[in-house]
């Protein structure tokens, strides 16, 4: 099987390589990446010799590159997660969303229509369904709804991706899972930036009351679900994954700081994010009966095993803040 994977320098993209590489001996992937502050060659260093795997710099809204690329390599599946991916940089700074997220999608979808590809797996996030109350749990059959112009951008990438499967039979799966976390995150995240300052005796920034609530799931479990949802999900379907993990994000900042034996003082709560949804929580029955998919890992486990991670990697996260993501940074907590 010749597989792209788009995106594949980033958090889930590096993590889902390696699985594939791992898991799949009789695979070749090649991971099409433009390589923006997010993506980062050195999280693949350890397969860079893999004779099965193929590194591109490359944009995936040049459609004149996917389309060669799709033909010379003879792709027959793509995994596509290459996307702008941080709510708080879409409100600073919305257009690359729509430019890589929805162009960019759109690219894809058309050259895997030209070129006849088996199996387009589009990978979204259950952020375009909005934000829920105190109760209920998102479905597949929840009207969508985005709150930031980053989830605004991945719904309407996923509504391309279906209209291409009705209109010309690209043979599509829509994914959406909930927030991930483990090795390899972008530092700018919840968690990976909350380690990070910790580690340095720096302030822990808390938006608004601290109270809302994302539902977590381990990297590789949704890996997992990715590499089911391209081997066994129906053309035309979208299936949820979660980990039916609800945690309050202040509860997840005091379980790193005792993790990491730092005071509750570090903790300053700043400036709410504009739209900010309150809840999110997956109903993942779908993946679970149709893909016979189900995580794996515990939360708080494997949060203590993650913590250990960014600890061991220190200097891995630490080439990435003295970079340009500073000039990110003053811009998004400066004020605060
Ligand atoms: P990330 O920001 O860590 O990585 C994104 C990768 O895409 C980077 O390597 C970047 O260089 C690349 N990229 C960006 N623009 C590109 C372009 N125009 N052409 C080619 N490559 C480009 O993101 P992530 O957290 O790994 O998320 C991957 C995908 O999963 C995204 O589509 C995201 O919407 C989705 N998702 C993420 C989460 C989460 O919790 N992180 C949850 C659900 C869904
Ligand atoms: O400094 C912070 N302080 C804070 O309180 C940051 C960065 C976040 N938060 C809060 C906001 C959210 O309620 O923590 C929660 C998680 O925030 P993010 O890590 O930015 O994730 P979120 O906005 O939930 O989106 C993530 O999950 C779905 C990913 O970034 C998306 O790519 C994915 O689609």
């Amino acid at each position: 099987m010749n597989l792209l994977v788009t995106g594949g320098c980033g958090f889930i993209g590096s993590n889902l390589v390696r699985m594939v590489l791992a898991e799949r001996p009789g695979w070749r992937v090649v991971n099409l990446d433009k390589l923006t502050y997010a993506g980062n060659p050195e999280n693949l260093a350890d397969q860079a010799a893999n004779p099965r795997y193929r590194f591109v710099h490359g944009d995936v809204a040049d459609g004149p590159l996917v389309g060669e690329l799709l033909r010379q390599e003879r792709i027959e599946a793509v995994l596509h997660l290459a996307a702008e991916s941080h709510v708080d940089r879409s409100i600073l700074s919305a257009a690359v969303f729509i430019e890589t997220n929805v162009r960019g999608t759109q690219v894809l979808l058309e050259a895997a229509r030209e070129t006849g590809v088996g199996r387009f797996v589009h990978v979204s996030t259950d952020e375009v369904y909005g934000s829920l109350g105190p109760e209920g749990l998102f479905t597949e059959e929840t009207p969508l709804d985005p709150s930031s112009p980053y989830s605004a951008s991945k719904a309407g990438s996923d509504l391309l991706a279906l209209a291409y499967g009705r209109t010309f039979g690209v043979p599509v799966v829509v994914t959406r899972c909930s927030n991930n976390y483990g090795p390899y995150q972008f530092p700018e995240k919840l968690i990976p930036l909350m380690i990070a300052n910790a580690l340095r005796d720096l302030p822990l920034p808390v938006y608004g009351d601290g109270l809302n609530v994302r539902d977590w799931i381990h990297v590789e479990d949704h890996c997992r679900g990715l590499l089911a949802a391209l081997e066994r999900g129906r053309a035309g379907e979208v299936y949820n994954f979660g980990a039916a993990s609800e945690r309050r994000n202040l509860d997840i900042v005091r379980q790193v700081l005792e993790r990491l034996g730092k005071p509750e003082s570090l903790i300053r709560f700043v400036t709410d994010r504009p739209g900010h949804d309150r809840r999110y929580a997956i109903d993942a029955a779908k993946a679970r009966r149709e893909l016979s998919w189900a995580p794996a890992h515990r939360f708080e486990e494997a949060l203590a095993e993650t913590v250990r991670w960014y600890v061991a990697h220190r200097p891995w996260w630490e080439r990435i803040l003295s970079g340009a993501s500073r000039d990110y940074y003053d811009r998004q907590y400066g004020g605060r």
